[in-house]
Protein backbone atom coordinates (compact mmCIF):
# COMPACT_ATOMS: atom_id res chain seq x y z
CA UNK A 1 0.00 0.00 0.00
CA UNK A 2 1.66 3.23 -1.01
CA UNK A 3 1.47 6.09 1.46
CA UNK A 4 2.22 9.27 -0.66
CA UNK A 5 3.38 12.94 1.17
CA UNK A 6 3.09 16.17 -1.08
CA UNK A 7 4.23 19.29 -0.49
CA UNK A 8 3.98 22.27 -1.78
CA UNK A 9 0.29 21.01 -2.07
CA UNK A 10 -1.93 24.26 -2.28
CA UNK A 11 0.21 25.34 -5.05
CA UNK A 12 -1.24 25.35 -9.12
CA UNK A 13 0.15 21.76 -9.49
CA UNK A 14 -0.78 20.36 -6.30
CA UNK A 15 -3.89 21.14 -5.86
CA UNK A 16 -4.64 19.37 -8.67
CA UNK A 17 -2.20 16.51 -8.39
CA UNK A 18 -3.70 15.64 -4.83
CA UNK A 19 -7.14 14.86 -6.13
CA UNK A 20 -5.84 12.91 -9.10
CA UNK A 21 -2.95 11.02 -6.08
CA UNK A 22 -5.94 10.79 -4.22
CA UNK A 23 -8.33 9.13 -6.72
CA UNK A 24 -5.61 6.94 -7.74
CA UNK A 25 -4.80 5.58 -3.92
CA UNK A 26 -7.21 6.48 -2.08
CA UNK A 27 -7.79 9.29 0.11
CA UNK A 28 -6.13 8.01 3.37
CA UNK A 29 -3.26 7.32 1.59
CA UNK A 30 -2.47 10.63 0.70
CA UNK A 31 -0.68 13.82 2.88
CA UNK A 32 -0.75 16.93 1.95
CA UNK A 33 1.34 19.59 3.49
CA UNK A 34 2.32 23.48 2.67
CA UNK A 35 3.97 25.82 4.14
CA UNK A 36 0.28 28.41 4.14
CA UNK A 37 -2.97 26.99 5.67
CA UNK A 38 -5.68 26.63 3.13
CA UNK A 39 -8.67 29.35 2.75
CA UNK A 40 -10.74 27.93 1.13
CA UNK A 41 -10.41 23.95 1.26
CA UNK A 42 -10.14 22.63 -2.20
CA UNK A 43 -9.92 18.84 -1.14
CA UNK A 44 -10.67 16.41 1.06
CA UNK A 45 -8.10 14.24 3.53
CA UNK A 46 -4.87 14.61 5.64
CA UNK A 47 -3.51 18.43 5.72
CA UNK A 48 -0.47 19.39 7.58
CA UNK A 49 1.19 22.91 7.47
CA UNK A 50 4.79 21.95 6.36
CA UNK A 51 8.11 24.34 5.75
CA UNK A 52 10.37 22.22 3.45
CA UNK A 53 13.19 24.20 5.09
CA UNK A 54 12.06 22.61 8.40
CA UNK A 55 14.14 19.01 8.51
CA UNK A 56 13.06 17.64 11.35
CA UNK A 57 9.47 18.12 10.44
CA UNK A 58 9.60 16.45 7.50
CA UNK A 59 11.08 13.12 8.92
CA UNK A 60 8.55 13.24 11.98
CA UNK A 61 5.55 13.07 8.99
CA UNK A 62 7.07 10.68 7.01
CA UNK A 63 7.99 8.70 10.16
CA UNK A 64 4.22 8.81 11.50
CA UNK A 65 2.27 8.68 8.28
CA UNK A 66 4.83 5.51 6.97
CA UNK A 67 5.27 7.12 3.58
CA UNK A 68 6.70 5.78 1.00
CA UNK A 69 6.69 7.79 -1.86
CA UNK A 70 7.19 11.97 -2.16
CA UNK A 71 6.41 14.94 -4.66
CA UNK A 72 7.95 17.71 -3.51
CA UNK A 73 6.35 20.53 -5.40
CA UNK A 74 7.51 23.37 -3.00
CA UNK A 75 9.23 26.51 -4.77
CA UNK A 76 9.33 30.02 -5.76
CA UNK A 77 8.61 30.56 -9.69
CA UNK A 78 10.80 32.45 -12.04
CA UNK A 79 9.27 35.83 -11.85
CA UNK A 80 9.04 35.56 -7.99
CA UNK A 81 12.61 34.32 -7.64
CA UNK A 82 13.48 37.29 -9.45
CA UNK A 83 12.68 39.46 -7.10
CA UNK A 84 14.24 37.61 -3.57
CA UNK A 85 17.16 35.48 -5.43
CA UNK A 86 18.28 34.31 -2.37
CA UNK A 87 15.09 33.08 -0.59
CA UNK A 88 14.70 31.34 -4.04
CA UNK A 89 18.04 29.95 -3.63
CA UNK A 90 17.04 28.07 0.17
CA UNK A 91 13.97 27.21 -0.45
CA UNK A 92 14.24 25.28 -4.12
CA UNK A 93 17.63 23.58 -3.40
CA UNK A 94 17.86 23.50 0.89
CA UNK A 95 13.91 21.89 0.54
CA UNK A 96 15.20 19.59 -2.00
CA UNK A 97 18.65 18.57 -0.22
CA UNK A 98 16.01 17.83 2.88
CA UNK A 99 13.82 15.59 0.58
CA UNK A 100 16.15 13.60 -1.30
CA UNK A 101 18.21 13.23 2.51
CA UNK A 102 15.34 11.58 4.41
CA UNK A 103 14.16 9.50 0.81
CA UNK A 104 17.38 8.32 1.16
CA UNK A 105 17.30 7.26 4.68
CA UNK A 106 13.83 6.59 4.63
CA UNK A 107 14.16 3.91 1.56
CA UNK A 108 11.41 6.03 0.07
CA UNK A 109 10.35 4.00 -2.95
CA UNK A 110 9.77 6.83 -5.46
CA UNK A 111 10.18 10.58 -5.42
CA UNK A 112 8.83 12.80 -7.64
CA UNK A 113 10.59 16.40 -8.34
CA UNK A 114 9.46 18.83 -10.91
CA UNK A 115 12.08 20.65 -13.00
CA UNK A 116 11.13 23.22 -15.93
CA UNK A 117 11.74 24.89 -19.38
CA UNK A 118 14.06 27.42 -17.19
CA UNK A 119 16.99 25.15 -17.48
CA UNK A 120 17.31 26.48 -20.56
CA UNK A 121 19.10 29.65 -21.06
CA UNK A 122 19.83 32.25 -24.10
CA UNK A 123 22.66 29.79 -25.54
CA UNK A 124 20.00 26.88 -25.58
CA UNK A 125 18.80 26.06 -29.52
CA UNK A 126 15.09 28.30 -29.85
CA UNK A 127 13.22 25.54 -31.46
CA UNK A 128 12.50 22.06 -30.71
CA UNK A 129 15.03 22.23 -27.65
CA UNK A 130 16.68 19.30 -27.63
CA UNK A 131 16.41 16.55 -24.49
CA UNK A 132 20.10 17.34 -24.12
CA UNK A 133 21.99 20.60 -24.79
CA UNK A 134 23.43 23.62 -23.80
CA UNK A 135 21.71 24.54 -20.31
CA UNK A 136 23.29 28.24 -19.37
CA UNK A 137 20.13 29.68 -17.63
CA UNK A 138 20.14 33.04 -16.10
CA UNK A 139 17.82 33.58 -14.04
CA UNK A 140 18.10 32.08 -10.27
CA UNK A 141 14.77 30.02 -10.80
CA UNK A 142 16.65 28.26 -14.05
CA UNK A 143 19.82 28.05 -11.92
CA UNK A 144 18.13 26.31 -8.79
CA UNK A 145 16.70 23.74 -11.53
CA UNK A 146 19.73 23.10 -13.38
CA UNK A 147 21.23 22.18 -10.08
CA UNK A 148 18.20 20.52 -8.66
CA UNK A 149 17.76 18.30 -12.09
CA UNK A 150 21.80 17.36 -11.45
CA UNK A 151 20.83 16.79 -8.05
CA UNK A 152 18.53 14.05 -8.27
CA UNK A 153 20.40 12.38 -11.14
CA UNK A 154 23.36 11.78 -8.37
CA UNK A 155 21.44 10.62 -5.91
CA UNK A 156 19.68 8.28 -8.46
CA UNK A 157 23.00 7.16 -9.35
CA UNK A 158 25.29 7.08 -6.53
CA UNK A 159 22.53 5.85 -4.18
CA UNK A 160 20.30 3.44 -6.47
CA UNK A 161 17.55 5.94 -5.61
CA UNK A 162 14.06 6.47 -7.67
CA UNK A 163 13.66 9.75 -8.56
CA UNK A 164 12.18 11.41 -11.35
CA UNK A 165 11.21 14.30 -13.22
CA UNK A 166 10.00 16.45 -15.95
CA UNK A 167 10.78 19.34 -17.00
CA UNK A 168 7.62 20.97 -17.59
CA UNK A 169 6.49 23.47 -19.64
CA UNK A 170 3.90 26.95 -18.65
CA UNK A 171 0.97 25.05 -16.88
CA UNK A 172 -2.00 26.41 -17.56
CA UNK A 173 -5.23 25.40 -15.24
CA UNK A 174 -8.30 26.83 -14.31
CA UNK A 175 -8.27 25.63 -10.18
CA UNK A 176 -6.07 27.79 -8.73
CA UNK A 177 -4.50 31.29 -9.00
CA UNK A 178 -0.68 31.99 -10.57
CA UNK A 179 1.93 31.72 -8.58
CA UNK A 180 4.63 33.85 -9.69
CA UNK A 181 5.63 32.22 -12.61
CA UNK A 182 6.67 34.25 -16.18
CA UNK A 183 4.07 31.45 -17.95
CA UNK A 184 1.67 32.91 -15.63
CA UNK A 185 0.36 35.57 -17.60
CA UNK A 186 -1.54 32.74 -19.55
CA UNK A 187 -3.33 32.03 -16.66
CA UNK A 188 -4.22 35.28 -15.77
CA UNK A 189 -5.37 36.63 -19.43
CA UNK A 190 -8.20 34.20 -18.90
CA UNK A 191 -9.19 35.51 -15.29
CA UNK A 192 -9.00 38.96 -16.56
CA UNK A 193 -11.04 38.24 -20.64
CA UNK A 194 -13.77 36.89 -18.29
CA UNK A 195 -13.95 39.81 -15.82
CA UNK A 196 -12.85 42.81 -17.28
CA UNK A 197 -12.94 41.84 -21.22
CA UNK A 198 -9.30 43.23 -21.11
CA UNK A 199 -5.40 42.22 -20.38
CA UNK A 200 -2.26 43.92 -20.61
CA UNK A 201 0.83 41.10 -21.40
CA UNK A 202 4.15 41.64 -19.49
CA UNK A 203 5.74 39.85 -22.71
CA UNK A 204 5.70 41.09 -26.37
CA UNK A 205 2.99 40.22 -28.89
CA UNK A 206 4.98 37.66 -30.21
CA UNK A 207 7.42 36.22 -27.72
CA UNK A 208 6.12 32.48 -28.04
CA UNK A 209 6.57 29.49 -24.96
CA UNK A 210 6.21 26.02 -24.43
CA UNK A 211 3.03 25.53 -22.12
CA UNK A 212 0.90 22.91 -21.40
CA UNK A 213 -2.84 22.35 -20.05
CA UNK A 214 -2.90 21.37 -16.48
CA UNK A 215 -5.06 18.06 -17.20
CA UNK A 216 -1.83 17.28 -19.73
CA UNK A 217 0.87 17.68 -17.15
CA UNK A 218 -1.24 15.83 -14.36
CA UNK A 219 -1.36 12.96 -16.93
CA UNK A 220 2.42 12.83 -17.61
CA UNK A 221 3.09 13.11 -13.81
CA UNK A 222 1.13 9.75 -13.45
CA UNK A 223 2.18 8.02 -16.64
CA UNK A 224 6.15 9.10 -16.04
CA UNK A 225 5.49 7.70 -12.30
CA UNK A 226 3.38 4.47 -13.09
CA UNK A 227 6.42 4.09 -16.41
CA UNK A 228 9.04 0.53 -15.54
CA UNK A 229 12.21 2.00 -14.22
CA UNK A 230 13.62 -0.01 -16.18
CA UNK A 231 12.34 1.89 -19.43
CA UNK A 232 13.24 5.33 -17.85
CA UNK A 233 16.61 6.21 -19.83
CA UNK A 234 16.82 9.74 -18.20
CA UNK A 235 17.85 10.12 -14.65
CA UNK A 236 17.59 13.76 -14.18
CA UNK A 237 14.58 15.16 -15.94
CA UNK A 238 13.02 14.69 -19.59
CA UNK A 239 11.81 16.87 -21.91
CA UNK A 240 8.16 17.49 -21.85
CA UNK A 241 6.35 19.16 -24.81
CA UNK A 242 2.47 20.38 -25.06
CA UNK A 243 1.78 23.45 -27.40
CA UNK A 244 4.00 26.83 -28.12
CA UNK A 245 2.07 30.01 -28.30
CA UNK A 246 2.49 33.79 -27.83
CA UNK A 247 0.48 36.71 -26.45
CA UNK A 248 -1.08 37.68 -29.82
CA UNK A 249 -1.81 34.08 -30.57
CA UNK A 250 -3.96 33.12 -27.07
CA UNK A 251 -5.72 36.56 -27.40
CA UNK A 252 -6.85 35.45 -31.03
CA UNK A 253 -7.98 31.90 -29.22
CA UNK A 254 -10.10 33.59 -26.31
CA UNK A 255 -11.41 36.03 -29.02
CA UNK A 256 -13.16 33.16 -30.38
CA UNK A 257 -15.21 32.88 -27.26
CA UNK A 258 -15.42 36.48 -25.74
CA UNK A 259 -15.06 38.46 -29.67
CA UNK A 260 -14.73 41.95 -27.88
CA UNK A 261 -12.08 41.01 -25.87
CA UNK A 262 -8.29 43.38 -25.94
CA UNK A 263 -5.07 42.83 -25.23
CA UNK A 264 -2.58 45.49 -24.80
CA UNK A 265 1.49 45.04 -24.44
CA UNK A 266 3.48 46.08 -21.60
CA UNK A 267 6.67 44.23 -21.36
CA UNK A 268 8.24 44.36 -17.99
CA UNK A 269 11.09 42.22 -16.14
CA UNK A 270 9.52 38.61 -17.46
CA UNK A 271 10.25 39.91 -21.21
CA UNK A 272 13.37 39.34 -20.53
CA UNK A 273 13.17 36.10 -18.49
CA UNK A 274 10.97 34.50 -21.91
CA UNK A 275 13.29 35.97 -24.38
CA UNK A 276 15.71 33.30 -22.49
CA UNK A 277 14.06 30.22 -22.58
CA UNK A 278 12.54 27.98 -25.97
CA UNK A 279 9.94 28.32 -28.46
CA UNK A 280 9.07 24.79 -28.67
CA UNK A 281 10.81 21.76 -27.01
CA UNK A 282 11.46 18.11 -28.55
CA UNK A 283 10.28 15.64 -26.25
CA UNK A 284 11.09 12.37 -28.22
CA UNK A 285 12.76 10.70 -25.40
CA UNK A 286 9.84 10.62 -23.34
CA UNK A 287 7.66 9.69 -26.30
CA UNK A 288 10.16 6.74 -26.46
CA UNK A 289 10.73 5.63 -22.60
CA UNK A 290 7.15 5.64 -21.50
CA UNK A 291 4.89 6.38 -24.33
CA UNK A 292 4.19 9.87 -24.01
CA UNK A 293 1.58 11.73 -25.98
CA UNK A 294 0.06 15.34 -25.49
CA UNK A 295 -3.61 16.02 -26.02
CA UNK A 296 -5.00 19.39 -25.77
CA UNK A 297 -4.09 22.03 -28.33
CA UNK A 298 -4.30 25.92 -27.68
CA UNK A 299 -8.00 26.32 -28.32
CA UNK A 300 -8.88 22.84 -26.82
CA UNK A 301 -7.07 24.69 -24.03
CA UNK A 302 -8.86 28.18 -24.45
CA UNK A 303 -12.45 26.29 -24.48
CA UNK A 304 -12.03 24.39 -21.26
CA UNK A 305 -10.16 27.10 -19.41
CA UNK A 306 -13.33 29.22 -20.15
CA UNK A 307 -16.11 27.30 -19.80
CA UNK A 308 -14.44 25.94 -16.18
CA UNK A 309 -14.00 29.32 -14.92
CA UNK A 310 -17.30 30.46 -16.27
CA UNK A 311 -19.11 28.39 -14.03
CA UNK A 312 -16.71 29.20 -10.93
CA UNK A 313 -16.04 32.59 -11.61
CA UNK A 314 -14.42 32.50 -8.29
CA UNK A 315 -10.65 31.16 -8.60
CA UNK A 316 -10.78 28.42 -6.05
CA UNK A 317 -7.19 28.79 -3.92
CA UNK A 318 -7.60 32.62 -2.70
CA UNK A 319 -4.55 33.41 -0.23
P1 LIG B 1 3.05 27.55 -6.97
O1 LIG B 1 3.88 28.75 -6.72
O2 LIG B 1 1.67 27.70 -7.45
O3 LIG B 1 3.01 26.65 -5.65
C1 LIG B 1 4.15 26.41 -4.86
C2 LIG B 1 3.67 26.05 -3.48
O4 LIG B 1 4.82 25.88 -2.66
C3 LIG B 1 2.80 27.14 -2.83
O5 LIG B 1 1.57 26.60 -2.40
C4 LIG B 1 3.65 27.64 -1.67
O6 LIG B 1 2.88 27.99 -0.53
C5 LIG B 1 4.51 26.40 -1.39
N1 LIG B 1 5.76 26.74 -0.68
C6 LIG B 1 6.57 27.82 -0.90
N2 LIG B 1 7.58 27.79 -0.02
C7 LIG B 1 7.42 26.68 0.75
C8 LIG B 1 8.13 26.10 1.83
N3 LIG B 1 9.24 26.68 2.32
N4 LIG B 1 7.68 24.96 2.36
C9 LIG B 1 6.56 24.37 1.88
N5 LIG B 1 5.82 24.87 0.89
C10 LIG B 1 6.25 26.02 0.32
O7 LIG B 1 3.89 26.62 -7.95
P2 LIG B 1 3.33 25.46 -8.89
O8 LIG B 1 3.00 26.09 -10.17
O9 LIG B 1 2.33 24.65 -8.18
O10 LIG B 1 4.68 24.65 -9.08
C11 LIG B 1 4.93 23.44 -8.40
C12 LIG B 1 6.26 22.90 -8.86
O11 LIG B 1 6.23 22.71 -10.27
C13 LIG B 1 7.44 23.82 -8.59
O12 LIG B 1 8.57 23.06 -8.27
C14 LIG B 1 7.67 24.52 -9.90
O13 LIG B 1 8.99 24.94 -10.06
C15 LIG B 1 7.31 23.40 -10.87
N6 LIG B 1 6.90 23.93 -12.17
C16 LIG B 1 5.74 24.65 -12.30
C17 LIG B 1 5.40 25.16 -13.54
C18 LIG B 1 4.15 25.97 -13.76
O14 LIG B 1 3.93 26.48 -14.86
N7 LIG B 1 3.28 26.12 -12.76
C19 LIG B 1 6.24 24.93 -14.65
C20 LIG B 1 7.42 24.23 -14.47
C21 LIG B 1 7.73 23.71 -13.23
C1 LIG C 1 7.58 29.91 -14.38
O1 LIG C 1 7.19 30.65 -15.30
O2 LIG C 1 8.39 30.24 -13.52
C2 LIG C 1 7.06 28.49 -14.36
C3 LIG C 1 7.97 27.60 -15.12
C4 LIG C 1 7.88 27.56 -16.59
O3 LIG C 1 8.76 26.92 -14.54
N1 LIG C 1 5.74 28.49 -14.88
Amino acid sequence: MERILITGSLGQLGTELVLELQNKFGIDQVFATDIHSPIHKKFAGHFETLDVLDINSIRKIIEKNKITQIYHLAAILSASAEKSPSLAWNINMNGLINVLDLAKEYKIKKVFWPSSIAVFGPDTPKDQTPQNTLMNPNTIYGITKVAGEKLCAYYNEKYDMDIRSLRYPGLIGYQSLPGGGTTDYAVEIFHEALSNGRFTSPLDSDTSLPMMFMPDAIRATIELMDAKKDNLSVKSSYNLSGISFSPKQIAESIRKHIPDFIINYNPDFRQKIAASWPNSIDDSVARKDWKWKVAYDLDDMTMEMIRHLKKTKQPVNVF
